[in-house]
C-alpha cells in the first residue's frame, strides 16, 4: 500500500535523488557521506516535490495547493533547506489539508440517535455492498445492533450478496423482491429497527452511473423516504484521477456527508487519499484495505502519514 510514494519521499529526504541536479558544493562539503545531499535548493524543492506528488496520482489541484502552502511555510527559511526540515513541513502541510477537510467527521460509535440511519451511494463496483458488510461487522464488534436494508433491487445478485454478508456477520437484513421499490425496503428496515430499538440501519443502493437520470431520481427518493442521518459516498481508490469527477458529479445531485475510500490495499501509488480529501473537501470516514470483513478502519490522518513518510 502506497509503496511508490513512500519510496520516493524516502529517496528525496535521505538525499538519494536520482535525477535532481547535483549541487557539488553541498555534496563535497559533506565529508561523511559525500554522495548524499543534506540540503535542497529552494528552486529544486518545488519541482521535485511537485513531480513526486503528480507521479503518485495526486491531482493537479491538490498538488498545487500543497506546494503553495509548503512554500508559504518555508518562506522564512534560508536559500538551502535541510531535508528533515522540508520533510517535517511537507508532512505538516499534508496533515493540515486532510485534517481541515476531516474536521466534521462524525464518530459513528458515539452517535446518540437511535436508530442511526446511513445511506450508501456510489457507482457500480466501488465496493458499497462489501463496505456495508464490513461496517456491520465493525459496529457489531463494538456491541451495536445493526439491520441492513437490501435497497439495491436493481440486480438480482445484489440482494443475495447482501443476504450472504448479513448471515456471515450475524446481523439482520430486510429484503424485498428483485425490482421492488428500494425506498420501501429502506422504510421497512427503519420501522424494523425502531420497533426493536436497534442502533443502526445501513441502506445499500444500486450502483449506477452518475449520469443516469432515472436512477439518480430513485436515489433521491430513497433519501426523501429514509431521511438518513448520514449519507456516505463510497469511492474506489483504484479509479485514480476520475474519482474526483465522480464525487463532484454526485455532490451536484445529492448531498452527502462524507466518503469511504475502498481498495486502498491495491493503491501502490499512494496519492488517492490526498486527492480525494483536497478535491471534494469532505471527511474521509473509513478506508477499506482488503476483501475480508475486518479490512476496514476508521480513517486516521496519522495512520496515512506514517504510511507515506518514513519518519
Ligand atoms: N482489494 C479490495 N477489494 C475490495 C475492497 N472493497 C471492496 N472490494 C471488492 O470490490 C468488488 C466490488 O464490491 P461490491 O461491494 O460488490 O461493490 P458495489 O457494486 O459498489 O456494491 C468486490 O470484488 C469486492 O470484494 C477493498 O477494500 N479492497
Ligand atoms: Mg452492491
Amino acid at each position: 500500500m502506497f509503496d511508490k510514494l513512500k519510496k520516493k519521499f524516502s529517496d528525496i529526504f535521505s538525499g538519494n535523488r536520482e535525477n535532481g541536479p547535483k549541487d557539488s558544493l553541498t555534496a563535497t562539503r559533506d565529508s561523511v557521506a559525500p554522495q548524499k545531499e543534506k540540503t535542497i535548493r529552494r528552486d529544486e524543492l518545488e519541482s521535485t516535490i511537485e513531480e513526486t506528488l503528480l507521479e503518485a496520482d495526486v491531482s493537479y489541484d491538490a498538488t498545487e495547493e500543497i506546494i503553495e502552502k509548503l512554500k508559504a511555510n518555508l518562506g522564512k527559511l534560508k536559500r538551502k533547506i535541510d531535508y528533515p526540515a522540508v520533510e517535517e513541513e511537507l508532512k505538516s502541510v499534508v496533515r493540515d489539508v486532510i485534517q481541515h477537510n476531516n474536521k466534521d467527521a462524525v464518530n459513528l460509535l458515539t452517535v446518540e440517535k437511535k436508530p442511526f440511519v446511513i445511506l450508501f451511494l456510489g457507482i457500480n463496483g466501488t465496493g458499497k455492498t462489501t463496505t456495508i458488510g464490513k461496517l456491520a461487522y465493525y459496529l457489531k464488534s463494538n456491541n451495536k445492533s445493526v439491520v441492513l436494508s437490501a435497497s439495491d433491487t436493481f440486480r438480482a445478485g445484489a440482494i443475495d450478496q447482501l443476504n450472504i454478508l448479513a448471515g456471515n456477520v450475524g446481523v439482520e437484513i430486510i429484503k424485498h423482491d428483485f425490482r421492488s421499490d428500494p425506498a420501501s425496503v429502506a422504510f421497512d428496515a427503519i420501522e424494523h429497527a425502531k420497533a426493536r430499538k436497534m442502533d443502526y440501519v445501513l441502506i445499500d443502493s444500486a450502483g449506477r452511473m452518475q449520469t443516469n437520470k432515472n436512477l439518480l431520481d430513485e436515489m433521491k427518493k430513497i433519501k426523501r423516504v429514509a431521511k438518513p442521518d448520514m449519507t456516505i459516498l463510497v469511492l474506489d481508490a483504484m479509479i485514480g484521477q476520475d474519482v474526483i469527477n465522480q464525487a463532484l458529479t454526485f455532490s451536484s445531485e445529492i448531498n452527502y456527508d462524507g466518503v469511504i475510500v475502498t481498495k486502498l490495499d491495491t493503491d501502490a501509488k499512494g496519492g488517492s487519499i490526498i486527492s480525494i480529501s483536497a478535491g471534494i473537501k469532505k471527511p474521509i470516514l473509513f478506508v477499506g484495505i482488503g476483501q475480508e470483513m475486518d479490512d476496514i478502519i476508521p480513517f486516521d490522518v496519522e495512520w496515512y502519514l506514517k504510511k507515506i513518510f518514513s519518519s
